[in-house]
C-alpha cells in the first residue's frame, strides 16, 4: 500500500497531541466503543463484572496506549516498507487473545470507529479532516487485517 510521508506526518503529529492526556484519551476510546457497541463490554476482563466503566484501571490505559501505539507503528512502517511487519510472536500472541475473547470482524470496525473520533476530539474539529481520517483509517486497517488474518490461521 502506499503511505506517504505526509500521511506518517499526520498520524504521528496528532499522536503527539493525544499523548498530553493518555489517562483521558485512552478512556474516552474505551468509552466510545462501549457507545457504539455495549454488547463488546463482556468480552474484557476488566469490564466483565462492573456497570460502569473503571476510570484508573491500568490494564486498560496501557492496552489503550498500545492500540494507538501500534498503529502509529503501523503508518511509519507502511511509508518505509509499504506493508505492516509485527512480529511473528506479537501477532501470535494478539491473534490467540482476540480470538479466545471471541472477536469476530466487525468489532474491529467498531474499533476503528472509535480509534478515529478519539483523535478527532483530540486534535479538535479545525485540524480534523478527510486526510487526517484516511492516514489513521489506513494505518489501522493494514494492523486489523493482519490481527484477522492471525486470527484465521491461527493453530
Ligand atoms: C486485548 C490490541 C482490536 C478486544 C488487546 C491487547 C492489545 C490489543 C495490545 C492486550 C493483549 C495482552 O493481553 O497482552 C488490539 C489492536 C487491535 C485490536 C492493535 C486492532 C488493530 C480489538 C477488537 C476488539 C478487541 C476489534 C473487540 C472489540 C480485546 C479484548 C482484549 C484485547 C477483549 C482482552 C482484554 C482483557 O480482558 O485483558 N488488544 N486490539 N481488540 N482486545 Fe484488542
Ligand atoms: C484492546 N483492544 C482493542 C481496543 C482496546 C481499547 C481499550 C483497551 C483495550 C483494547
Amino acid at each position: 500500500m502506499e503511505f506517504s510521508e505526509n500521511e506518517e506526518g499526520l498520524v504521528k503529529d496528532s499522536w503527539e497531541v493525544l499523548k498530553q492526556d493518555i489517562p483521558y484519551y485512552s478512556l474516552r476510546f474505551f468509552t466510545i466503543i462501549f457507545e457504539i457497541a455495549p454488547g463488546a463490554k463482556a468480552m474484557f476482563s476488566f469490564l466483565r463484572d462492573s456497570d460502569e466503566i473503571p476510570e484508573n484501571n491500568p490494564k486498560l490505559k496501557a492496552h489503550a496506549i498500545k492500540v494507538f501505539k501500534m498503529t502509529c507503528e503501523s503508518a511509519t512502517q507502511l511509508r518505509e516498507k509499504g506493508e505492516i511487519v509485527v512480529s511473528d510472536t506479537t501477532l501470535r500472541h494478539l491473534g490467540s487473545v482476540h480470538l479466545a475473547r471471541g472477536v469476530l470482524d466487525p468489532h474491529f470496525e467498531v474499533v476503528k470507529e472509535a480509534l478515529l473520533r478519539t483523535v478527532k476530539e483530540a486534535i479538535g474539529e479545525d485540524k480534523w479532516n478527510e486526510d487526517v481520517k484516511c492516514a489513521w483509517g489506513k494505518a489501522y486497517d493494514c494492523l486489523a487485517n493482519a490481527i484477522k488474518a492471525q486470527m484465521k490461521h491461527a493453530d
